[in-house]
């Protein structure tokens, strides 16, 4: 009894050919498929957060949403992806925000160096006003947000020299995430940046077409960037965070019931990975270094130093944000450390 095949706002829906037996633990009448993809590997804690939300969606809905999971960019780069979901040839992606400042603008606002001096405050103002606000305006550009999760404080690296001081940065080609912001501060620092997307990165600095890169730990050991790269600096100069996004099609297209259960599998997998991402940051340095890198800490006058020489382009990036947001995250980072 082959039942007819339902196409679903983007998702594929297909109707099993069983017919129903009744009763709670009655195969699902529709099954909803999404593709989630990303753009690290699976030993990364982002694809072990995305497992967490597939184990709990799968579970929660009695397999009437099944999630297939993609990492290593087999789908594409950040970009593409986000792309995806708007065309509806893919259900979920975790770019990050400063991939989505080429969609919506004001997300860039996350990209001022040195705005969150801890973990702290960045949880506050993402799961403030400020933070909601912006996931709101993602519908705008037929997309959801589920909630911010953790790419973490970006550190650099390059195969040239140690970098302890902002001269250290003077004419170093350093792969940058495709963001105007992220350009234009690592020019201010003296560097020669170039915006790739991460899939390329691994290749590019074997290659030497760049010398350096700006990741958290967790992404330099687990990518394996130790092979290509000798220098490692605690220069923490940005905290990045990724959103959950999802196809706004395909979300709009659940029954009330699937969307929170998404919703709070989204978010509770974000935790999961939040927290996985910091109780493992200090172990991933440790193999860095235990992996030949050398590691050098930035003293306090040497980041004051590189503070000051960014700020110009903060000043000049605030109306292309949009003075507003820049304005209500900078009172919700003062807010957050009263
Ligand atoms: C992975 C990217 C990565 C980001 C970058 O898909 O591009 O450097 O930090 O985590 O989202």
């Amino acid at each position: 009894l082959a039942l007819g095949i339902v196409g679903c706002g983007g998702g594929d829906t297909t109707t099993p050919d069983t017919p129903q037996t009744g009763g709670d633990t009655a195969a699902p009448t529709e099954v909803k498929t999404m593709r989630a993809g990303i753009g690290l590997n699976d030993q990364h804690p982002q694809y072990k957060g995305l497992v967490k939300f597939k184990e709990l969606v799968e579970e929660q809905t009695n397999g009437a949403i099944i999630v297939e999971t993609y990492h290593s960019g087999q789908l594409g780069d950040d970009r593409t992806m986000t792309e995806a979901l708007q065309l509806g040839s893919q259900e979920i992606t975790i770019p990050s925000t400063a991939v989505i400042a080429n969609f919506i603008p004001e997300f860039s606002v996350f990209d001022i160096p040195f705005l969150f001096p801890n973990e702290e405050v960045a949880d506050a103002v993402l799961g403030g006003e400020v933070g909601e606000d912006l996931l709101e305006r993602l519908a705008d550009q037929r997309l959801v947000g589920l909630g911010y999760w953790e790419n973490g404080f970006r550190d650099l690296t390059n195969s040239v020299r140690p970098v302890a001081t902002i001269d250290d940065f003077k004419g170093l080609k350093i792969r940058t995430m495709e963001n105007q912001l992220h350009l234009e501060a690592f020019r201010a620092l003296g560097a020669n940046p170039t915006p790739m997307a991460f899939t390329e990165l691994f290749a590019a600095m074997q290659q030497g077409t760049v010398d350096g890169q700006e990741n958290p730990y967790a992404t330099i050991y687990l990518q394996k960037f130790f092979e290509v790269q000798d220098h490692v600096s605690d220069t923490h100069h940005i905290y990045s965070p990724w959103v959950f996004l999802v196809s706004k099609a395909f979300f709009d297209g659940l029954t009330p019931e699937q969307q929170e259960i998404v919703t709070n599998a989204a978010y509770e997998a974000g935790a999961y990975q939040r927290n996985m991402n910091r109780e493992t940051a200090a172990e991933y340095l440790a193999n860095l270094q235990a992996e030949g890198m050398t590691f050098t800490e930035i003293t306090p006058e040497a980041r004051q130093e590189m503070v000051d020489a960014v700020k110009p382009v903060i000043d000049r990036f605030a109306d292309q944000i949009g003075r507003d947001v820049v304005d209500a995250v900078f009172q919700a980072v003062a807010e957050a450390q009263q």
